[in-house]
């Protein structure tokens, strides 16, 4: 078992109403939204807010119709990746954030680049904005990325492993001390399974070979950030994010680095997967990566932190070379395609209220606009989120959100 024992102190502080953390209902601490933004402009007043519906005893798993955040509200919060530039000017996005979620990533702001641009230079005013917002207004946060190699300066990697070890102890023990109390859980690191994944059983595994492995030669650093963050913030959970835990090579990946950690006593609350979806992805391969946790592991958390339905299933060579990438949908997607994404989520989150260890669900982003995979792999309109580029609720979100809608 992994350190679950400071988890039960959680749960025993939460029992004790110290404070609200992930999957006791934080979402009900939002304050009653003005209106849905995407029920069009009038000039009327809106109407005051309905009283809120009882809770269902607990453990009850039926779904109760309405905003987000109170529809999993017995079951997990329900969060958004989202960024200064939308909290700054109160865009649609930010607005239906307000409304519908419990749960705010930072979707840039705590990454190191952002933090520490230049050796020993902490600049925290990006990450104070958005977090601050998100806590004011009854939000809880996921804080993203102690250590991710796509956000690492280089000055990190730096010197021999003992000055590389001190400088990444010392990086995380300051980010964790300034936001503990206000950051519920941190995304410790990010994508470390090895990226050899599609390689088959050929491939090197399971460490990424990044610029941080190769310069203390082995997956350590691991072990260390997350020891410097418990030490730093001991309420805070503690995750390893993935993506591509729906297949069957990278799940096994990541369940052999958690038997290293949980063999070395490594103090790590969860997992967090990302779940950046195709329109055919087998929602059950994503419910067996938490039962492959859940059954490793008892008393491990899963979360999931970044999920996106992309419409273009592209073949690799648009990845590696940009090339052979399917063609622009343009800006209205065949209603089918709508139809299923509907039906994958609506699977997913069955699925997910059906495990207790499932504790917050995200997802990257809330209008389709806001999405990264509208420039990744290259620019394109792409559909992947709950809500259109108008700030409407598609049929994806009405398929998760009510039990009885017919997709
Ligand atoms: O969506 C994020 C984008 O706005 C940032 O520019 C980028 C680099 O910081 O990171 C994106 O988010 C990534 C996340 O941090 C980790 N998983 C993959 C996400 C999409 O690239």
């Amino acid at each position: 078992m992994v350190d679950i024992s400071a988890r039960e102190r959680l749960r025993l502080l939460l029992g004790s109403g110290a404070f609200v953390l992930t999957g006791c209902g934080g979402g009900g601490n939002n304050p009653p939204s003005s209106g849905s933004i995407f029920q069009g402009g009038g000039g009327n007043p809106p109407p005051p807010p309905p009283p809120p519906p009882p809770p269902p005893p607990s453990g009850n798993t039926e779904l109760v119709p309405g905003l987000l955040r109170d529809t999993f509200r017995n079951n997990f919060t329900v969060g958004t990746a989202l960024s200064n530039q939308r909290v700054d000017a109160m865009d649609p996005s930010a607005q239906l954030a307000l409304e519908q979620y419990s749960s705010i990533t930072p979707e840039w702001e705590l990454k190191p680049d952002v933090i520490q641009p230049e050796p020993g230079v902490y600049n925290f005013s990006e990450g104070d904005r958005v977090v601050d917002w998100a806590l004011e207004n009854g939000m809880e946060v996921r804080g993203h990325a102690l250590v991710w190699h796509e956000s690492m300066p280089a000055h990190f990697y730096q010197g021999t492993p003992v000055e590389i070890r001190s400088r990444l102890e010392e990086y995380v023990t300051t980010v964790v001390d300034y936001f503990r109390g206000r950051v519920t859980a941190w995304d410790v690191v990010n994508e470390v399974v090895s990226a050899d994944v599609y390689r088959g059983a050929d491939g090197i595994g399971p460490d990424r070979r990044s610029e941080m492995f190769n310069a203390i030669g082995s997956a350590d650093y691991i072990d260390w950030a997350f020891r410097a963050a418990r030490a730093a913030d001991p309420a805070a959970l503690l995750f390893i994010s993935e993506y591509d835990t729906e297949t069957q090579l990278k799940r096994d990946w990541l369940i052999e680095i958690l038997r290293r950690l949980n063999s070395r006593g490594v103090p790590i609350d969860g997992v967090g997967h990302q779940f950046h979806f195709f329109l055919d992805t087998d929602p059950n391969q994503a419910l067996a990566a938490i039962d492959a946790v859940d059954n490793e592991f008892l008393g491990l958390i899963n979360h999931a932190t970044e999920i996106d339905v992309s419409f273009y299933r592209d073949p690799g060579e648009c990845w590696q070379s940009r090339t052979n990438c399917l063609a622009d949908l343009g800006v209205a997607p065949p209603p089918e395609m709508l139809a299923q994404q509907a039906r994958l989520l609506r699977d997913l989150f069955d699925g997910l209220v059906m495990r207790s260890s499932v504790e917050s669900v995200s997802f990257w982003g809330v209008r389709d606009s806001d999405s990264w995979l509208n420039s990744s792999p290259v620019e394109r309109t792409n559909y992947p989120l709950l809500f259109d580029r108008d700030a409407q609720p598609k049929p994806v979100f009405h398929a998760i959100t009510d039990p009885n809608y017919e997709i």
